[in-house]
């Protein structure tokens, strides 16, 4: 029986990579400085798993910048704009230009698009192939790093990202045409990198292919028939791994294809277990992915012995114990998190904890369950007093939540009676202007909050320095003519971490950083108790800013589905419940901005997509209670109150009905490098409300041209009829700079004027 794990976070527990990659990208350090950087890591992290007793340990989980990235290096899938010649290796310039568009070294050019890795938040680079794509080993990298773990004494067990899985991930470019034409080609430098791996002695290898969990067309799954047996012959044996959910109608294909182990997700589909056992055959080896790599809460290790006792009785050695999936999705380690509550910690394990209950777990099969007594003792009581503890229910909220009534989710009056009372109470001109919310958080912005947090600024110091901020860009936005104005949550580290600070229920940590893509990082907040408001948590700064100017003041607020998805909340309630906590909670402070006076408030959802689970069978039942609690967040007010909301990163085309159903009197949306085509679903579908579609992609620090956004805002109006149509960028400012920021938005509010003289004379 083999403990193992499928990643380990790679930035570090102090974040080591960022700081390197960052130092590098900004020609302050050297190649040889970032790379022994990495190689230290991948060394200390493979040492953690020896010394918690882990049998393998994999290689090529590790990556610079995104591991689908380093698979379109190994495979030199490199897109012609990056002139690189064919079969050559894919050098660490090539690599970071295609990641940013720019590198220390070599021409920039737009670099590949980053999209959500299934319902994470970590985002991948997107393979692009053209029709005549051919693919070649242009990596040494994996097998270098098979070397240095050898070297280590460790067992290297590679990772790579299965053919289909790959392919599936990728995208066309130019002529459309089947992705699946590029099997065979492709297959057959994976038959050369197993070839390889196996060269160096290489025992196991690791073949994601997560795409299992998804429903899969019959083509993609008559493809996996066909590919795998392709890939016998001299090649080290394979663990298919799947994870993020259920085989449901493809358990049987995954069984039968011809591999030595199959993984499955055991936390978040803990009935397949005995289904798989029973389908997997005589000698394959069952790797049941029982430590949650999404969360972080401690395993209920006695409850799960109970289930695996059995199934080791059945499969003995062929039954492995591994993590769900990799451990990139949580914090590396918990003991330095000294600030939390001592309770709360106790039931909490992050990445190296993680490590040591697989440890238990095997020992437990292994030895038996007294050889590891106190292990065991410890875990029993963590699940008692956090299900006994008193700080994860109040009585009032459970109160407030069985009182909840229809009413509670719908407006007054209809969208079109609404719009009339709006516009009559507001008087924006045809076409108005606004921001998403977020202007740049500035290095002076940084330092404050970071003064404030060490105790060298005073809180009054700090609110006065933020109100500083707020009243300059009030005055920028004046003076640049915008309709709708925002105060730019200067006082926000993140949209989610800032509210979670705030309410009750939630924890922060201190170091407890989640990569989310390069070397950017989130620190999700821990939901663990019931949702409560303290107080106001947004209304002085909002006032303050509103005190600052005639027009209106939008205030600001992270949705509650929104606050859930990139949170790590409480597994013992359903999610429905825990996101309706959250929109009570947030229900009362639209309602306490309405009373302050202000008559503009955005409820942000960028995170309502990617919550959307991966099997369409269970779209209907998430969307029901998304939506609803949405509707109870923002429908508490007047009819006068105009409400906004705000999405991002997503495909919105197949839940559109969902987004109509949010009934939000204004949405604002990402578009700009869509080229307005996203709007053609809005269109086609009929959308009712008001759209402001971005005409600014502000991921660039490209300014855009007044006539480049006069363009795309016409094809808006050729959508969208131009009453019911906003002018604003695509997404916050935050991570923009004012030099870029300033002119970007004086030609957007020089391109809404141009269109409204020309739709006057029409
Ligand atoms: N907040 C949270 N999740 C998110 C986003 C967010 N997921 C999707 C998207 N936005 C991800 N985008 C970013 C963009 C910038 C950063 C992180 C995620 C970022 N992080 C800082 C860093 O890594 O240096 C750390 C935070 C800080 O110090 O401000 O810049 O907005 N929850
Ligand atoms: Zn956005």
């Amino acid at each position: 029986t083999i403990a193992h794990i499928l990643g380990f976070p790679r930035i570090g527990a102090q974040r080591e990579l960022k700081w390197a990659l960052e130092s590098y990208w900004r020609g302050k350090s050297e190649r040889e400085g970032l790379l022994e950087t990495a190689r230290a890591l991948r060394e200390r992290h493979w040492r953690l798993q020896q010394a918690a007793g882990l049998d393998q340990v994999p290689v090529g989980d590790f990556s610079l910048y995104d591991q689908v990235l380093d698979h379109s290096a190994l495979f030199g899938t490199v897109p012609p704009r990056f002139a690189h010649p064919q079969g050559a290796e894919v050098d660490l310039d090539t690599y970071f230009r295609m990641a940013r568009g720019r590198a220390p070294t070599g021409k920039p050019a737009a670099a590949c698009e980053l999209t959500k890795w299934f319902d994470t938040n970590y985002h991948y680079l997107v393979p692009e192939f053209h029709r005549d794509q051919s693919f070649a080993l242009s990596s040494q990298t994996l097998f270098a790093q098979v070397e240095e773990a050898k070297a280590l004494g460790l067992n290297p067990r590679p990772v790579l990202i299965g053919p289909l899985t790959y392919l599936w991930l990728g995208k066309t470019k130019g002529k459309p045409f089947d992705r699946l034409e590029l099997l065979d080609d492709l297959l057959a430098v994976y038959a050369e990198v197993l070839k390889r791996l196996r060269a160096q002695g290489v025992e196991w290898v690791q073949m994601d292919e997560p795409i299992l969990v998804l429903d899969l067309p019959n083509d993609w799954r008559r493809a996996f028939e066909l590919a795998y047996p392709q890939l016998a012959g001299d090649r080290p044996r394979l663990l298919l791994t799947t994870y993020f959910g259920e085989l449901a109608d493809n358990l049987q294909l995954a069984c039968h294809l011809p591999v030595e182990g199959l993984h499955i997700d055991a936390v978040r589909a803990p009935q397949q277990l005995e289904r798989v056992a029973d389908w997997l055959g005589g000698h394959k080896v069952l790797s049941a992915g029982i430590i949650d790599g999404r969360n972080l809460w401690r395993t209920d290790l006695e409850s799960l012995l109970d289930r695996l006792e059995p199934l080791y009785d059945r499969l003995g050695k062929r039954l492995w114990l591994g993590s769900s999936c990799s451990l990139l999705h949580v914090p590396v380690d918990l003991a330095p998190e000294s600030d939390l509550d001592p309770e709360l910690r106790s039931w909490l394990a992050f990445a190296v904890q993680k490590l040591s209950e697989l440890n238990i777990l095997k020992r437990a099969l292994t030895e038996g369950r007294s050889a590891v007594a106190e292990a065991l003792g410890s875990s029993r009581t963590t699940v008692a007093t956090r299900r006994n503890s008193a700080r994860t229910r109040r009585a009032e909220i459970r109160a407030a939540m069985s009182a909840v009534t229809e009413s509670m989710s719908r407006r007054q009056s209809p969208y079109s009676q609404r719009a009339a009372l709006q516009q009559a109470a507001l008087g924006l001109p045809l076409l108005p202007t606004t921001t998403i919310g977020s202007f740049p958080q500035t290095p002076e912005i940084r330092a404050a909050r970071h003064a404030l947090k060490t105790g060298a600024l005073s809180s009054e110091a700090y609110q006065g320095q933020m109100r500083a901020k707020i009243k300059e860009v009030v005055e920028r936005q004046e003076a640049l003519g915008l309709d709708v104005l925002v105060h730019g949550e200067p006082e926000r580290s993140d949209m989610v971490e800032y509210f979670a600070e705030l309410l009750e229920g939630f924890a922060v940590t201190r170091n407890g950083w989640v990569q989310s893509y390069g070397s950017r990082c989130v620190k999700p907040p821990i939901l663990f108790g019931d949702v409560a408001r303290r107080g106001s948590m947004t209304v002085d700064w909002i006032t303050y800013a509103q005190s600052l100017t005639q027009r209106p003041m939008k205030g600001m607020l992270t949705g509650p589905v929104t606050m859930l998805q990139w949170s790590f909340v409480r597994d013992d309630q359903p999610r429905s419940a825990t996101c309706l906590q959250l929109a009570l909670a947030l229900r009362d402070e639209v309602l306490e901005l309405e009373r302050a006076g202000i008559r503009v408030i955005q409820i942000d959802e960028p995170a309502f997509r990617e919550g959307l689970p991966l099997r369409r069978a269970d779209w209907d039942g998430y969307l029901d209670w998304a939506v609803r609690c949405f509707r109870i967040a923002s429908s508490g007010v007047e009819d006068q109150t105009q409400i906004h909301t705000h999405m991002c990163y997503s495909e919105f085309n197949d839940i559109l009905p969902a987004i109509a159903a949010l009934d939000a009197d204004v949405i604002t949306i990402e578009t700009a490098r869509s080229n307005m085509e996203l709007l053609d679903g809005f269109a086609e579908f009929n959308y009712p409300n008001a759209i402001g579609p971005g005409v600014y992609d502000i991921h660039s620090p490209n300014v855009p041209e007044v006539e480049q956004m006069v363009e795309l805002l016409k094809k808006a109006a050729e959508r969208i009829p131009p009453e019911r149509l906003w002018v604003n960028p695509d997404c916050g400012l935050k991570t923009r700079q004012w030099p870029e920021v300033e002119p970007a938005l004086r030609n957007l509010v020089t391109a809404a004027q141009r269109l409204r003289a020309a739709l006057r004379k029409h």
